[in-house]
């Protein structure tokens, strides 16, 4: 047995879908406005997860422009058959459901078929000659799940879809994944919504359509009734059998900030599965913990989440993140530098895709810093604590013909408060410090003669119990260019690191 830390993929990576090849797992979450999309990570013990690629990383063909905060691509699901890897999820602000392929999950994945079904969440279940599409649907307003058959390489329905359930009665029953194991149909769900009082719900037949019964001990999963463990909103499940014939589950789950309130986004956690008369018994009785144990397929080494780039190759890391459909003529990352190109896109913009890179925020105290030279005036670009077009905190640097002068702006819903801009000594280079802690995002600009403070914004504004629309994504700490040319050197994002006594 050995002990692990959740959530094991933390920060904005929710809806987790996960498979196993016999040799690694693979697991995919949603990314809604962000680009690339469907985030793909790989793991040998389930502890330690590489991002190895994205399922859609050709903003050609996925054209994300235009795509409204937290529309996009909703939750996938990953699996494989037959040497084959395929990932299905749903555009809800394009054309629904479309699933992709390859042999190399790591690599590149192929063009999109699209699926004629309805609902989110789709997923898929291979057995023998058959291949099952599972979704949500809705019958005459009723919401349930409903399924077909499907040719996964076409995307064509082979069958016409049937309701197969309508859960256990909660509601937005949803998150369908259909497994085979032993002489059942195990049906998995999500029901209750995905906020406090998400949870998992199981139900088996001898038959792919059902009849379904019950598991007897619904929701097998669930936080609702529980404010002591740290983890909250449970529910979004997948299941998988390591090489030792040990079950697991992931699922996605928050950890609030402070009451309840969560700024780092719904997350993916992981908890051990054993089977009684049939039916799954998950983690400590129906509940996970920030501390598990577990027999792990691998022995774990340390996680770390900090991450550093200089900028040195052509090739930027996968970590980064852009919004909507990123004009890469804006950005070119060479000689050390990531020189970022604005053309007056601002990062309230909620169609379009300002000049932004940024990475997932994975812990509640981080510190982000980096180098900024900005070699021609008539330039705006800077720090910032994104969550979406609506709400973000940017430390802004801005040069004019009067000099430069440093900022914060703090985006809430329609509010745009523009805090008292300080003028700095026009160095060549600036060190742009951002830190933060369960309550606060802490912003200051350091020179060659002293490190001023610029302001702080609170991390209630930045979290998605607060947004004016549901919202389902996490802040990223991100840097950008509105208009002028910046560039970036030596991005470095460490977890649990505070400010030094010398900046207060
Ligand atoms: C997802 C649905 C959900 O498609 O939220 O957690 C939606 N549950 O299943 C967006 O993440």
């Amino acid at each position: 047995m050995a002990i692990y830390n959740n959530p094991i993929i933390k920060g904005f990576n929710p809806d987790p879908s996960i498979c196993f090849d016999k040799e690694y797992f693979y697991l995919v979450t949603s990314s809604f406005e962000f680009f690339p999309g469907v985030p793909v990570y790989k793991s040998r013990n389930l502890v330690n997860w590489e991002l190895v690629g994205h399922c859609m990383a050709d903003e050609a063909v996925f054209d994300l422009y235009g795509t409204p905060c937290s529309g996009g691509i909703y939750a996938p699901t990953i699996r494989f058959h037959n040497g084959i890897y395929y990932m299905i999820t749903t555009n809800v602000s394009g054309k629904g459901h479309f699933i992709v392929h390859t042999t190399d999950p790591c690599g590149k994945w192929s063009e999109p078929v699209y699926v004629d079904q309805r609902g989110i969440d789709p997923s898929l279940l291979f057995d023998g000659d058959k291949v099952y599409l599972t979704s949500t649907d809705s019958d005459n307003g009723v919401p349930c799940i409903s399924m077909c058959e499907v040719d996964p390489l076409t995307g064509k329905a082979l069958t016409k879809r049937r309701i197969i359930s309508y859960g256990d009665g909660g509601k937005c029953p949803e998150a369908p994944h259909l497994y085979k194991i032993g002489e059942f149909y195990y049906l998995m769900l999500a029901e209750g919504g995905t906020e406090y009082g998400h949870r998992v719900t199981v139900f088996r037949s001898r038959r792919p359509y059902g009849p379904f019964e019950s598991c007897p001990h619904n929701p097998v999963l669930t936080h609702r009734d529980d404010y002591t463990s740290g983890i909250q909103c449970t529910g979004h499940a997948d299941l998988t059998r390591d090489a030792n014939g040990n079950w697991w589950l992931v699922t996605l789950g928050i950890r609030p900030a402070f009451a309840l309130l969560h700024n780092l986004g719904r997350e993916t956690f992981l908890a051990p599965v054993k089977w009684e008369d049939g039916w799954p018994l998950v983690g400590d009785s129906g509940r996970l913990a920030l501390n598990m144990q577990g027999d792990l397929p691998d022995q774990p080494d340390e996680v770390n989440n900090d991450f550093y780039d200089d900028f040195s190759t052509q090739k930027t890391k996968l970590q980064w993140t852009y919004i909507r459909r990123p004009e890469f003529k804006n950005y070119n990352v060479a000689n050390k530098a990531a020189v970022l190109t604005g053309d007056d896109v601002t990062l309230d913009n909620d169609k379009e895709s300002p000049t932004f890179m940024g990475i997932r925020q994975t812990e509640f105290v981080s510190h982000t810093k980096v180098r900024l030279e900005i070699p021609e005036t008539d330039t705006k670009a800077g720090l910032t604590a994104y969550y979406n077009s609506y709400y973000y905190y940017a430390l802004t640097v801005e040069k004019n013909k009067d000099g430069v002068f440093a900022g914060l702006e703090k985006h809430i819903h329609e509010n745009k408060i523009d805090c008292k801009k300080i003028k700095i000594p026009d160095t060549p280079e600036l060190i742009l410090h951002m830190y933060s802690d369960r309550e606060f995002y802490y912003f200051y600009v350091e020179t060659a003669s002293g490190v001023y403070y610029i302001g702080k914004g609170s991390v209630a504004g930045l979290c998605t119990e607060g947004t004016m629309m549901m919202t389902f994504t996490g802040v990223f700490s991100g840097l950008f260019t509105e208009y002028g040319k910046a560039l970036f050197r030596g991005f470095e994002y460490k977890e649990n690191e505070t400010a030094p006594e010398a900046f207060s």
